[in-house]
């Protein structure tokens, strides 16, 4: 597990601190030289410290152009992702304002649970590639290298766990739009937290909670998106796709992610600050997979065929059962799948 670059790490002493400035400064610059001379200056420390720092930010990936002449350059390469480059770009208040970025890691809801008691409110843990990318109910998540959004982001709502589920509702509803926004795709919301593409799963949620009885500690809330994904494996090309596959072009994790944290916290604080959840409502039920559509009700061993005809105003499913009875469905305790049985 290596972790390439971190807000966290401007707390370090030493050479950390050093090669983070560094690297503030170039990105500033980013695609222009700045001389050896000038960040020895800026930074009171010789040129011979800055290239050693240079050299280390270089084996952690970074494109680091070098003239004896002119300097240093940062090139833009869009695909690597840059704690400072998506902090910088999120228009928030606290969301994404601590972002780690790992090379590598098992999953990223596994580290943010690990850290989340000391982590501030909105620290968000993204890694390049997951090694043990975790679904619901013990499932894996396929997280390919450099190709998804394996990101988990840590959030310490004043609410009872009982609430906890509506976290779910407003990453499915941050996701969609997200994903709209910056790319036009017709995405659509399988109750409760997987998101649709042309009949495919795209997108995956799984929000985890600990707290005590009557107060959430804090709720990580995961979620793994194929972005420039080619291929999957056998077992999931029938009901996984990416963005790549259905729009035939590869996409900027970047923008997705500064969107996607945008609108998370602008549903996150409407529901935490003003008890208003119909904004991520709405988009749940506007952009739903599921209304109106037959779906199969799965709750261990028993199976009924229904038809999904709403969902409530707290981000329940309401199902019509075959037998004419409706039924509330809270997630987590029932498995709804569609009627052909893929998603
Ligand atoms: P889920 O239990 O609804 O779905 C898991 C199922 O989805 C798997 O059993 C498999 O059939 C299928 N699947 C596995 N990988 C993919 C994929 N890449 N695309 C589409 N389908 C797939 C969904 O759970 C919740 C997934 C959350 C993933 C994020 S990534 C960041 C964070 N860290 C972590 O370990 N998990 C979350």
């Amino acid at each position: 597990m290596e972790l390439i670059s971190g807000v966290k790490n401007l707390y370090k002493m030493g050479d950390e601190k050093m090669k983070e400035k560094i690297l503030k400064a170039l990105y500033g610059n980013k695609g222009n030289y700045i001389s050896g001379e000038e960040l020895a200056e800026k930074f009171g420390v010789s040129r011979t410290a800055i290239w050693k720092q240079i050299n280390t930010l270089r084996n952690e990936g970074y494109s680091i152009e070098t003239t004896n002449k002119k300097g240093y350059c940062l090139l833009d390469n869009d695909n690597k992702l840059v704690p400072i480059e998506l902090i910088s770009n999120v228009k928030t208040k606290t969301m994404g304002k601590n972002i780690l970025c790992f090379d590598s890691i098992d999953s990223t809801n596994n580290y943010a649970k690990q850290i989340a008691y000391e982590a501030p409110h909105g620290t968000t843990i993204i890694s390049d590639e997951q090694v043990g990318g975790r679904g619901r109910l013990g499932r894996g998540w396929n997280s390919p290298k450099g190709e998804g959004v394996w990101m988990s982001i840590i959030v310490k709502p004043n609410i009872p766990p009982t609430e906890g589920t509506k976290m779910t509702q407003i990453a499915a509803a941050a996701v969609c739009m997200g994903i709209r926004n910056t790319t036009g795709m017709e995405v659509f919301i399988k109750w409760p937290n997987d998101i649709i593409l042309n009949g495919k799963k795209v997108c995956g949620i799984l929000t985890e909670m600990t707290g005590e009885l009557n107060q959430v500690a804090y709720i990580v809330v995961g979620i793994g998106i194929n972005v420039n994904i080619e291929w999957f494996p056998e077992e999931l090309k029938d009901k996984a796709t990416s963005l790549l596959i259905e729009s035939k072009e590869k996409l900027s994790r970047k923008q997705l992610i500064v969107s996607i944290i945008n609108e998370f916290e602008k549903l996150y604080e409407d529901y935490i600050e003003n008890g208003n959840l119909s904004n991520t409502v709405n988009i749940c039920r506007k952009y739903s997979a599921m209304l109106g559509k037959r779906v199969r009700v799965i709750q261990g061993n028993k199976e009924d065929m229904a038809t999904a005809i709403d969902i409530t105003d707290e981000g329940v499913l309401m199902v019509k059962l075959d037998d004419g009875k409706e039924q509330l469905i809270m997630s987590g305790e029932v498995s709804i799948r569609g009627e052909n049985g893929y998603i």
